[in-house]
């Protein structure tokens, strides 16, 4: 079909689209792109999520042919995880591609929007295309086109945040930009190439990782002068311009951060460059749960006692505040440690009530003498000195700085920050 006419089909919104993986990514899209008024199919292979789609109105199957026959456009949200040697894995993507590959018809289009090495797109998703017969480039359009959805952000949504896409030629480029401005209410910015716009998802946040990093390594340091590092990015962002501030905490969690620079660390090995700075900022990192229980066991100490036998109340699982994703957690490694040094622990996380192990954070308060923060949860900064006070609580590891450290302190209990 010549360009124009496929243009046309799509402003007229004449493609059936197939979001595949409905996740925090896919399902925000199968939604908007229906709202647009694309006929729609979501696919994915867990019923839970086909059932959370169904229930929010938009049509969704775990049944391939049922979503990928039938349909013009394949766009692939499944996750893109790393294994335990910090290894990128991209079962879930080559599976995806793999069964579009089957339906693929004259004129489809293809987009990747989960998170790649550069080079992906060329490197592997083509040539799993290809074996469909149909040649990326000629007879099909292919483009990458990086998520960037922000869980538990209540300004930043799939429906205004601008995006970058790159195809694997020019064609592809043109016809996967108008598709994404017939979706999204945003700027839709063309990028060269396909690794290009990988490159663009990697590098936004591998900027994240690498400041976070500067950070806690000026918590660890500032902890040894006895500088308040708060005071510090305080006083710091006072600067309009040049500064931008970031946090120190008990370490990085998510899908995203603690991910991502992996991806291109190993991109770059295999292609002969060695990255040690994004190395250095992954290894302080995931050095902040172990400094974490460093800040433990010396809080504890000051009331002349230790972590075994301890009451102590785990206050968060989730990577980050608002949210109730565990995954990479920083709250795991914790965990793990306190229960080797025997430490007698409750669990308390709003939003992952699944794997606490008291129902409230009264119930978790009253029942410990030392608290740890993990996860800066909007109900754990309404904690107050006097809450603590009155439920006997000796010392404070607050692992997100969220608390009011000089109350605290004035109330005669211990107060352990990160960097402060
Ligand atoms: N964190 C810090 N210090 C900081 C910021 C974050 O320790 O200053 C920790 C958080 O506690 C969490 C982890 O890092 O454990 C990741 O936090 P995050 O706010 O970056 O949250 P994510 O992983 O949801 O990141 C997403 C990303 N969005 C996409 O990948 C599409 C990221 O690009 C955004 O910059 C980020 O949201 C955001 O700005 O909130």
């Amino acid at each position: 079909m010549m360009i124009n006419l496929l243009i046309e089909k799509i402003k007229n919104k004449e493609i059936r689209i197939c979001v595949i993986g409905l996740g925090y990514v896919g399902l925000p899209l199968l939604k908007i792109a229906t709202e647009k008024g694309f006929n729609t199919i979501g696919l994915d292979t867990d019923i839970e999520k086909v059932k959370k789609a169904i229930k929010e109105e938009v049509k969704a199957t775990t049944n391939l042919n049922e979503s990928l026959n039938d349909s013009d456009c394949f766009i692939i949200c499944v996750p893109t995880p790393i294994d335990e040697n910090h290894r990128p894995d991209l079962r879930f993507v080559e599976s995806a591609t793999q069964a579009v590959s089957k339906y693929l018809k004259k004129d489809s289009i293809v987009i990747l929007e989960s998170t790649v090495a550069p080079g992906t797109t060329e490197e592997i998703i083509v040539p799993l295309l290809n074996k469909s017969g149909l040649e990326a480039g000629k007879d099909i359009y292919v483009a990458q086109c990086p998520e960037r959805i922000d869980p538990g952000n209540k300004k930043w949504n799939v429906r205004n945040i601008p995006r970058v896409i790159g195809g694997i030629d020019e064609e592809s480029a043109v016809v996967a930009r108008m598709l994404y401005e017939n979706i999204i209410e945003a700027e839709i910015v063309k990028m060269n190439s396909t690794r290009a716009a990988e490159a663009v998802k990697i590098v936004e946040n591998t900027f994240r990782d690498v400041n976070i990093a500067f950070i806690n390594e000026l918590a660890k340091s500032f902890d040894k002068i006895n500088i308040d590092i708060f005071e510090v990015i305080k006083g710091a962002s006072t600067k309009p311009f040049g500064f931008m501030p970031h946090l120190p905490g008990c370490g990085v969690g998510g899908h995203c951060i603690a991910i991502d620079p992996y991806y291109l660390i190993e991109k770059a090995e295999k292609s002969g460059f060695n990255h040690n700075f994004l190395k250095l900022a992954r290894e302080i990192n995931n050095s902040m749960p172990e400094y974490t229980i460093k800040k433990i066991i010396e809080g504890l100490n000051e009331v002349g006692k230790c972590i075994k036998n301890s009451k102590l109340a785990l206050l968060g699982l989730a990577y980050k505040g608002g949210v109730g994703d565990t995954r990479e957690s920083p709250a795991f490694p914790i965990l793990n440690k306190l229960e080797k040094l025997g430490a007698n622990i409750r669990i308390f996380d709003p939003y992952v009530l699944d794997k606490s192990t008291v129902k409230s954070l009264d119930e978790a308060l009253n029942k410990s003498d030392f608290i740890v923060i993990v996860t800066d949860h909007p109900e754990f900064k309404k904690i107050t000195a006097e809450k603590l006070k009155n439920n006997g609580i000796m010392a404070v590891i607050d692992g997100r700085n969220i608390l009011d450290k000089e109350r605290i302190k004035k109330m005669n209990i211990i107060y352990k920050g990160i960097g402060r």
